[in-house]
């Protein structure tokens, strides 16, 4: 199929432009003021934002957590997703402990996304154990285009210790790749959660006391301290907070490579959410915590700034009945918020339409600096001839106020209930495909792996 879309205005991370973009099979093949070919079907964008398919690098699908399993698998994650402008997710597949293989948890991702996914994807991989044979995989995984990892510094079946960080980032920076890793000081929390419990307190109100900005700010520096010392790049997966946020920096002005992303929840939320009435403040919980306004501040400037590189969502959704299994104490809720289908549209209406970023940054962070760091990039995050057709018509005089009674997750609840929409996602190509027409799925399930290459990113 031929497509050719006129007159619409072409967003990309340097600039915005009136061009034509005609697309055939799965490829963009040209870009132009003007372009006509009575072989292609011609589809009117007059008035509408194209930006490149969103590329959300951090989602959970169908993923255990605290004894039950996401909300959203695969299938309905991914089809929220395409209907949100993203055309890619890159998912954390992980090894599990107790001499397990990262092929095994590699297999059992490709298992779990198999034939079931409306965008691409690929897999980020966590290593949550450390030997030999581990080390030898990390070769394998990139051969098998997982060029990316995720180490965390928390959670009992996760955590790696200081001696295996240090010797995960090193061998890591040694193969010209690098991890993202989940940053909060898991000892310090355990003694505050255990401080709470002796008080008598067990409320969600409870979960940003025991998870301070101070213990996430604590772990940045360690990483990267430890970084430094393995000399290896290091991205800092959902920053949510200025104490953090200043150890990046200062690693930075030190000669480091340090990435950072933040998501949704830690720009537009703050840490009241956690004290709503009738156990409300579950639907909020996710780690690390939503924070307070001055944090926000910090993180649209940084945005605006170039210091973060990215926006992801971390989704990982649960329903009531789910959150319900932390009622008595709130340690047991299971973390994690949905995101992925109004991450764009979220970052539109607060971000650009606000004047806190540009169109253009939006770009950046969505599209061209998330290919560029997963090694996606020309294929993706960029409108440009050769590229995978890949494309969002964003309609920015659209309005809708977002609400669980109509989004697209399998979740009963969403952290952005009564946000309103100052835009809306029109149409979605993927690799050419018309998959969302008029705001609707026109075609589903046509997403597959994309093997990756090793980061392209070299600032802006
Ligand atoms: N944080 C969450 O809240 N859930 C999933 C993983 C994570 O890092
Ligand atoms: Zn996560």
């Amino acid at each position: 199929m031929k497509y050719l879309l006129k007159y619409g205005t072409v967003v990309s991370a340097q600039k915005t432009e009136k061009l034509d973009v005609l697309i055939e099979n799965e490829k963009i093949i040209s870009i132009g003021a003007d372009i006509n070919d009575p072989d292609a079907e011609i589809i009117d964008v007059t008035g509408k934002l194209l930006f490149p398919g969103f590329i959300d690098g951090h989602t959970h699908f169908d993923l255990e957590v605290a004894g039950t399993v996401t909300a959203d698998d695969f299938e309905t994650g991914t089809r929220a997703a395409l209907l949100g402008g993203t055309t890619m997710v890159i998912d954390y597949a992980s090894q599990d402990r107790g001499g397990h293989t990262l092929q095994e948890g590699l297999d059992r991702w490709h298992q779990k996304a198999d034939g079931k996914c409306s965008c691409d994807y690929s897999f980020h991989m966590s290593v949550v154990e450390w030997n030999e044979e581990t080390e030898q995989e990390i070769q394998k995984m990139i051969d098998q285009g997982i060029t990316s990892f995720k180490l965390y510094m928390t959670y009992p079946a996760m955590i790696v210790n200081d001696r295996d960080l240090y010797k995960i980032l090193k061998k890591l920076g040694e193969c010209g790749c690098f991890a993202g890793v989940h940053c909060e000081n898991a000892g310090v929390i355990d003694a505050l959660i255990d401080e709470a419990h002796k008080e008598g307190r067990f409320g969600p109100e409870n979960h940003p006391l025991v998870r301070p900005d101070t213990m996430e700010a604590e772990a940045v520096h360690r990483l990267l301290v430890i970084a430094k010392e393995a000399d290896a790049p290091v991205m800092v997966v959902h920053l949510t907070n200025r104490k953090a946020y200043e150890e990046v920096i200062s690693a930075r002005k030190n000669g480091q490579e340090v990435y950072a992303e933040t998501c949704p929840q830690y720009l537009l939320l703050e840490d009241s959410v956690y004290s709503k009435p009738d156990f409300q403040g579950a639907v909020y919980v996710c780690a690390p915590p939503i924070r307070k306004k001055e944090d926000q501040d910090c993180l649209w400037k940084a945005l605006s700034d170039g210091d973060i590189q990215t926006v992801a969502t971390d989704q990982c959704s649960f329903t009531l009945e789910q959150k319900a299994l932390g009622k008595k104490d709130f340690t047991k809720i299971p973390g994690g918020l949905p995101g992925v289908q109004t991450r764009g549209t979220l970052l539109y209406t607060y971000g650009v339409e606000t004047g806190k970023i540009t169109k253009e940054q939006m770009c950046r962070l969505l599209c061209e600096n998330p290919a560029k760091l997963y090694g996606l990039y020309p294929r993706k995050g960029v409108i440009r001839e050769g590229s995978d057709a890949d494309i969002v018509v964003l309609d920015s005089e659209a309005r809708s106020v977002i609400s669980a009674k109509t989004h697209a997750y399998n979740t009963d609840n969403n952290p952005f209930e009564g946000f309103e929409l100052h835009c809306g996602i029109d149409k979605v190509f993927l690799r050419g495909n018309l998959a969302v027409e008029d705001g609707r799925l026109a075609k589903e399930k046509l997403g597959i792996f994309v093997p990756r290459e090793k980061s392209s990113y070299h600032g802006e």
